[in-house]
């Protein structure tokens, strides 16, 4: 199951909206005939993809997948009508689908006289498959807040310049991440500031663009920033709106609420440090990615605006997912700890 897990997180950006899943197929001696995982929507799951590998030896044999096998024709065929084609025996699964359309897998291969294992290594798979779980239990999309700073945690110099902090092997990465998402969020204060077009670009090539979202209070976007042009759908959410907070900016949980009826499930959070701290005070952050630049600046203001915290007792803690270098910087990948969460 730790192999399925680690094959599950290959598709990474290119999955969404479907779910992150790995399957390692067992020949009937617990010799590995196949492994597969899911790479993108309308492409085989990952029981087909590790099931075609295994070819003939998946008889008599264990199928060890990290979310239970869907038992619907969605995109693609039901995966226990081939698995149980395939002979074979015994199914051992991570986390239960929560997806009401697909779920039933373990029951039908039941019934169809295959041996069915749930709950091995769940904690650790619906990690790696969080930002697709999440939403189902929340009933709000999965919230990743995306930064860039300087090594001593800030975003724009003391006269307000900010292009580029990271490299652009960086700004790359942050495209592929817009890509994957179907919702991106920002500040108004972001677009008077840096006129931000919001679009995703891969390979030079512009892809299927995420609804982008202004949260923006009073309504003070004008009516030629970029973000307003027609390569993606805009959403100019204000307090009138969406419902206002105590403070009388939009309300954010509010915010998610409506997106979720819209349809959204995954949102990356951009900028800037105000409404970053305002979606930390709030606890609505599931995912920090933090690009830190190997530079110092000494001034200007940080990443992040006042998150709620005022005593190092309320340090907003978190857990490191992944570390890499990406070109000359640093990506860090951490989830809040589950107390800090609303
Ligand atoms: C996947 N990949 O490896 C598994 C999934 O309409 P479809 O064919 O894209 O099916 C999507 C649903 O199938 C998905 O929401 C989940 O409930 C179930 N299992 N999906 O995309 C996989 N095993
Ligand atoms: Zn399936």
């Amino acid at each position: 199951m730790r192999r399925a897990i680690e094959l599950s997180m290959n598709g990474a950006h290119t999955t969404p909206p479907n779910p992150d899943v790995g399957c390692v197929v067992l020949d009937a001696t617990g010799a590995t005939a196949g492994e597969g995982w899911h790479e993108r929507p309308g492409g085989p799951h990952a029981e087909i993809d590790a099931l075609t590998q295994a070819g003939e030896r998946a008889r008599g044999g264990t199928a060890v997948v990290t979310l239970e096998p869907c038992d619907h024709t969605g995109r693609t065929g039901p995966c226990t009508d081939a698995l149980i084609a395939a002979g074979v025996a015994r199914v051992v699964v991570a986390v239960a689908d929560p997806n009401p359309v697909a779920a039933g897998g373990a029951a039908t291969l039941r019934a169809a006289g295959v041996d069915v294992e749930v709950g091995v290594l769940t904690d650790e798979a619906t990690s790696a498959n969080a930002r697709w779980l999440t939403p189902f239990r929340t009933h709000r999309p999965f919230v990743v807040w995306k930064f860039a700073a300087t090594l001593d945690g800030r975003s724009a110099a003391a006269d307000g310049t900010s292009r580029w902090i990271t490299g652009e092997d960086a700004r790359a990465d942050v495209h592929r991440l817009r890509a994957a998402v179907d919702t991106v969020v920002v500040g108004s204060g972001t677009v008077l500031a840096d006129d931000p077009r919001l679009t995703a670009r891969l390979d030079g090539a512009a892809v299927a663009p995420p609804l982008r979202v202004v949260v923006d209070s009073a309504g003070t976007t004008p009516a030629t920033a970029r973000v307003r042009d027609d390569q993606a759908p805009t959403w100019i959410a204000t307090a009138d709106e969406v419902g206002a907070a105590s403070d009388g900016r939009v309300d954010l949980r509010k915010l998610l609420d409506q997106l979720y009826e819209r349809g959204r499930r995954y949102v990356l959070l951009e900028g800037g440090p105000t409404l970053a701290g305002a979606f930390w005070r709030a606890g609505l952050i599931d995912r920090v990615v933090g690009y830190v630049a190997p530079a110092l600046l000494g001034s200007g203001p940080a990443a992040l605006a006042d998150a709620g915290v005022d005593t190092i007792d309320a340090a907003i803690r978190l857990d490191v997912a992944d570390v890499r270098m990406v070109g000359p910087d640093l990506r860090i990948t951490a989830t809040p700890r589950e107390h800090r969460k609303a």
